[in-house]
């Protein structure tokens, strides 16, 4: 059946014979009498019962693309987050632990990595099943490594890790994920990370750099005066030369850490236009940026910061944002590209009108709490329906290295699952699905869109499995 056929099932009469079969054939559910005829038009196009099995191929041998996380190359030393410590202590984590524990977060807070570790270890793994997404990662890192994942205490998972040399386990864990480069989160006001930059790092291929203006966008009250001590002629209110001096800023980071992005995350309360420091900063300073630098701005909007400052990391929480902003703001520059996630699961659906209506604006990623099966796909089938193939489903987030394996595995897993469910939908209206479309449409989804976007061209030679 041609496409014309499959969009007029409503008046079937005037097909021939075949066609009016195939109608009556769909309309009564006799499904696959379509995937036959489309087979048989070409060669190429899979059955139905093969399109499942293809698509977990195609997405397990396609090396993906992280576009944020917050991981760093090895260069950054003590930055860099690895193993089961770490990965017991991740925030997400912690939040949980709270719920569970009589421990209090100041008793807490006092202990020792490893004694937090242990707490966390015996509280939901150990007195509770871990069945929540984030301990359920951290059993999936742990099988990875063929390490026990219901032992009582932790002393083999740490003798494992205590092993394995920085650069070698790095390549494994990314072999292991499948992802070929993963892109950081680099804040040139932190002064431990600022350091290292200014000390000079190798660039690597495999971690590339974003530069984040949280502290400037967000902060910059409390911040104008590092840019000062640094030269830059600022001062709080953001008059005279600061709009200028902030761009030289802006243009001495970029050549220093080559990011592939700037990114800043943004309250729910965020609005644009608004006379505020940051919006003067936003749009004298970072907009014009990265018009001249040719790079996106990501906008993650949505983060209540600290609602429970007890918690500290895991404190956050999210809140539902006017995307009138994002509208105004991808209207009002459109040489300007806005990489953009949302935190909170009412905003999801208007995002993609608004990518419908502008092509300066790329959804990526379910961020933070929307990153659960559930609302991933949900998320993500809604994306599909309304964006095509035009969007970047995922990113990890990691904090930890190890991270990526699980993050990856469930997206791989849950994009099985809605992928196929969308090649079996098309083969029903009429138009069968070949391997290679499946494989472009994936590498569409986990690279090129992401590559194609910020100019990050990430080595292909690395893949997966
Ligand atoms: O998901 C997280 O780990 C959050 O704490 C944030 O880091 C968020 O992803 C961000 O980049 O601001
Ligand atoms: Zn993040």
């Amino acid at each position: 059946m041609d496409a014309h056929g499959a969009r007029c099932l409503g008046t079937a009469a005037n097909y021939p014979r075949e066609q009016q079969d195939l109608v009556q054939g769909m309309r009564t559910g006799i499904l696959k009498s379509a995937g036959e005829i489309a087979v048989s038009r070409d060669g190429d196009f899979l059955k139905e019962p093969q399109i499942s099995s293809v698509v977990e191929q195609v997405l397990a041998a396609t090396p993906f693309v992280d576009i944020h996380t917050h991981l760093y190359a090895p260069a950054f030393g003590k930055l860099g987050l690895w193993g089961i410590d770490e990965l017991l202590t991740y925030h997400y984590l912690e939040a949980e632990f709270f719920r569970n524990s009589d421990i209090a977060p100041e008793k807490y807070w006092s202990l020792s990595k490893r004694e937090q570790a242990d707490a966390i270890w015996r509280t939901l793994f150990v007195e509770n099943t871990p069945i929540s997404e984030a301990t359920r990662g951290v059993i999936a890192v742990l099988k990875a490594f063929q390490l026990p994942t219901d032992s009582p205490d932790l002393a083999e998972a740490r003798s494992f890790f205590e092993t394995q040399s920085i650069e070698a386990h790095i390549r494994n864990v990314f072999q292991m994920s499948g992802v070929s480069v993963v892109v950081m989160t680099n804040d040139p006001l932190d002064p431990e990370e600022a350091a290292v930059w200014l000390k000079g790092v190798e660039s690597h291929q495999q971690f590339r750099a974003v530069l984040r203006l949280d502290r400037i966008l967000v902060n910059w009250s409390t911040h104008w005066q590092v840019l000062a001590g640094q030269g830059y002629r600022v001062d709080e209110q953001v008059s005279g030369k600061s709009a200028a001096e902030v761009r030289r800023f802006l243009a001495d980071w970029h050549k220093r850490m080559e990011p592939v992005y700037m990114a800043v995350s943004l309250p729910d309360t965020f609005e644009y236009p608004k006379d505020t420091t940051g919006n003067r900063l936003l749009k004298e300073a970072v907009l014009p940026a990265c018009r001249e630098l040719d790079l996106p701005l990501s906008l993650m909007i949505g983060v209540r910061k600290q609602v429970n400052p007890s918690l500290r990391l895991a404190g956050d929480a999210s809140g539902r944002a006017d995307l009138r902003a994002l509208e105004n703001l991808c209207r009002e520059y459109p040489e300007n590209r806005f990489l953009v996630s949302v935190l909170s699961r009412e905003n999801q659906h208007e995002l993609c009108v608004y990518a419908r209506k502008f092509r300066n604006l790329m959804p990526f990623g379910c961020w933070w709490f929307m990153n659960n099966p559930s609302i991933v796909e949900e998320i993500t089938r809604e994306r599909i329906e309304m964006l095509g193939t035009s969007f970047i489903p995922q990113h990890s987030d990691a904090r930890v290295l190890e991270q990526v394996i699980y993050k990856w595995n469930n997206t791989r897993r849950t994009l099985a699952r809605i992928l196929s469910d969308s090649y079996r939908l098309l083969l029903e209206d009429g138009r069968g699905v070949t391997r290679h479309e499946i494989q472009r449409d994936v590498t569409r989804l986990f690279r090129s869109n992401a590559e194609d976007w910020t100019g990050l061209r990430a080595p292909a030679s690395d893949s997966p499995k």
